[in-house]
């Protein structure tokens, strides 16, 4: 299907209340990746936009810090409540943005999104500030006021999920924000934009601006009056970030790659294991940075694990994203797809075996330009290999048999990554000491991607810096004052 620039639709940016074409009238094709066409076009944002936003960030923020945290909090009920009313068209834009099945943009990703709003539309009415007496002296009391512009990056996998779960705190905390989604999945953050007004969100507090990250992102990042930056994304990119960033002094909150250990112990709940290992292994098609792409397998129990593992896995579904039995939608991109092929191809040169997929699928038309590919399971390879090593983010996961404990902390800890690792056995006293020396964030037992939303996010190492959720949140983007009073 030829392009015809004049019929698609064009995204527009929201900035002070309005929404609103780039000031250089430029756009990039916004790709389906369930047929590989082209389906809409979105602002190719740049520095001017931003100069724009910031502007308009600049005016609204007397207004909305000044604000009780009620009046914020009522409004950001309203963003989630209106969110929810729209649960369908969300997740059927959610879904042919990013690729993913519609039933799990409508069962995790849009609800998720209302929940991030309403999660931190109520905690901020319970933010409270310390206080700490001197007997004899005098007392402290300890202020928490929010920054001011702050800039809020979030990547394709998890689209509104993550943009919400950056903008919600930051709002709550009574910021105004400059928002960018990725390129790749603009769409539900556009939608967002609709919602704002009748929430009553005054204009210029979030301001939503679309466009690459080399150009719109790099903006918001350099823009001296953005005071803070709340990124998540590739471990390259957040690197890059740091080093504009950091120079400028500006708060840093880095949620980044991960290349996560599944450690299955002989002595685990086998089915219980099982069928969540199908989830953390291939939900969202792997495109998730709290996948387990690792999976280290006890030697008692490999071959059994390793033979039912792969029996399940050649029974998944990949199919286009409405159709109600995919388990399995489309990559994101053709060159996410292109990406994880290559790292299939490399690790047959490293000497893997493929048990399962390893090939893209063809679907017929009008999919059969889409970016599908089978589940894919490797053994037979080396820990300290790449594949082991590098972060794929896409259906590919590895097995690797280990005899001890010591053997297989060894092994998880190997990679650069650090952010989260789940652990299965019903010794609960080996669990609590694996989850100890595991170098990670987040540690699962017995269980995957159980969240609650008050806990700490992120990773160590060059998984990230700083931690988002609950509490955490709220103090990324606040300013914590210190002032002794002489009784
Ligand atoms: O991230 P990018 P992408 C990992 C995963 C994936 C890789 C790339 O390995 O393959 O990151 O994914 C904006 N200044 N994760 O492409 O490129 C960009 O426009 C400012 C893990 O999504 O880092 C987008 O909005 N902004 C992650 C956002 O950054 C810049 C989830 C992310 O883009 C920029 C997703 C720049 N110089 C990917 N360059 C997780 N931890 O959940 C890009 N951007």
């Amino acid at each position: 299907m030829e392009r015809i620039e004049e019929v698609l639709e064009k995204l527009q940016n929201y900035i002070n209340g309005q929404f609103c074409p780039p000031i250089a009238n430029s756009y990039i094709d916004n790709f389906e990746p369930a047929t590989g066409q082209v389906y809409s076009l979105i602002p190719d944002s740049d520095e001017q936009d931003v100069l724009q936003a910031v502007e308009a960030a600049e005016k609204a923020f007397p207004v909305w810090s000044s604000m009780t945290n009620e009046e914020r909090s009522q409004i950001l009920v309203r963003v989630s409540e209106g969110i929810q009313k729209r649960l369908d068209e969300f997740a059927h834009a959610e879904s042919r943005d990013n690729g993913k099945p519609l039933s799990l943009a409508t069962k995790v990703d849009i609800p998720r999104a209302v929940s991030n709003f309403h999660f931190f539309a109520t905690a901020i009415l319970h933010y409270a500030s310390e206080s700490h007496r001197m007997e004899g002296m005098g007392f402290n009391y300890t202020t928490r006021k929010p920054i001011g512009i702050v800039g809020c990056i979030s990547p394709w996998n998890l689209p509104l999920y993550l943009f919400s779960w950056k903008i919600a705190p930051a709002l709550a905390a009574g910021n105004c924000v400059i928002a960018k989604p990725s390129e790749v999945t603009p769409y539900t953050a556009y939608l967002l934009g609709q919602v704002l007004d009748e929430a009553g969100m005054p204009p210029g507090v979030l301001n939503i601006i679309h466009g690459s990250g080399m150009k719109a992102g790099d903006a918001i990042v350099k823009h001296p009056k953005v005071k803070a930056i709340s990124f998540t994304g590739g471990t390259k990119t957040g690197a890059y970030i740091a080093q504009t960033a950091a120079p400028m002094f500006k708060k840093l909150s880095l949620e980044l790659g991960g290349k996560n250990p599944n450690i299955i112990f002989d002595d685990c709940d086998f089915d219980s294991m099982l069928s969540t290992t199908m989830l953390s292994s291939f939900a969202n098609q792997g495109q998730i940075c709290l996948c387990g792409s690792r999976i280290f397998i006890q030697t008692g129990i490999y071959e059994k694990f390793r033979d039912a593992f792969v029996q399940k896995v050649d029974r998944i579904k990949v199919s286009h994203p409405d159709d109600p039995e995919t388990k399995m939608g489309a990559l994101v991109s053709k060159e996410h797809l292109q990406k994880v092929l290559s790292y299939i191809e490399l690790a047959q040169e490293e000497g893997g075996k493929i048990l399962s997929g390893g090939t893209p699928v063809q679907l017929p038309a009008p999919y059969d330009q889409g970016y599908y590919l089978r589940p894919t399971v490797i053994e037979g390879l080396d820990f300290q290999c790449r594949t082991n090593q590098e972060e794929i983010f896409g259906p590919v996961v590895t097995l690797t048999p280990f005899e001890s404990e010591e053997e297989v902390l060894k092994m998880a800890n190997s990679t650069q990554y650090g952010l989260s690792c789940t652990i299965w056995t019903e010794n609960l006293k080996k669990a609590h000491r694996v989850a100890d020396q595991v170098e990670a964030g987040i540690v699962w037992i017995n269980s995957w991607l159980v969240r609650d939303l008050r806990t700490p996010f992120g990773g160590v190492k060059a998984s990230g810096v700083g931690r988002e959720g609950g509490w955490e949140a709220l103090r990324f983007f606040t300013e914590a004052k210190n002032i002794f009073v002489k009784s």
